[in-house]
């Protein structure tokens, strides 16, 4: 499988209990390596960009009021099929079905406020990346 990067944040939920330690740990014992970080603050309107996706879903408010509420940490992770391996550390989006282990089984506190978000695909992946980093931000 070849070597990829996906974005990933941690959720204001995680940043406000401190836990941006313990789930960046879980990455990188999974061989994840986090290439670029930054904590940043989103507004609603930067928020709502990035979910731009999920506009027409009942929980699109919400969701935006929620990542703008506290700062979050926005990182790119790389390694061997980062994309799948992240989404497989993170877990299940509703931390109910999140298997054990899992991020989202650990520390998610609902499927709302479920501690991060990780890319789903090569395109989607590279779209988020060129959202919060420029080139000259990510090393190898
Ligand atoms: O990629 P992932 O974060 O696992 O789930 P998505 O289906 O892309 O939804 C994005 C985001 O929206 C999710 O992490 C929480 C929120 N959300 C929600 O509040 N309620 C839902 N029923 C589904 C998603
Ligand atoms: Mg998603």
């Amino acid at each position: 499988m070849a070597t990829e990067r996906t974005l990933s944040i941690i959720k204001p939920d995680a940043t406000r209990r401190n836990l941006t330690g313990k789930i960046n740990a879980k990455f990188e014992e999974a061989g994840l390596r986090i290439v670029a970080q930054k904590r940043i603050k989103l507004s609603k309107e930067q928020a709502g960009v990035f979910y731009e996706v999920h506009k027409e879903r009942p929980f699109y408010d919400e969701l935006c009021e929620f990542m703008a509420s506290e700062p979050v940490v926005v990182q790119v992770l790389e390694g061997e099929g980062a994309i799948a391996k992240n989404r497989e550390v993170m877990g299940a989006t509703n931390p109910a079905d999140a298997a054990p282990g899992t991020i989202r089984a650990e520390f998610a506190e609902s499927v709302g406020e479920n501690s991060v978000h990780g890319s789903d695909a090569p395109e989607t992946a590279a779209q988020e990346i060129a959202y919060f980093f420029s080139g000259l931000e990510l090393v190898g």
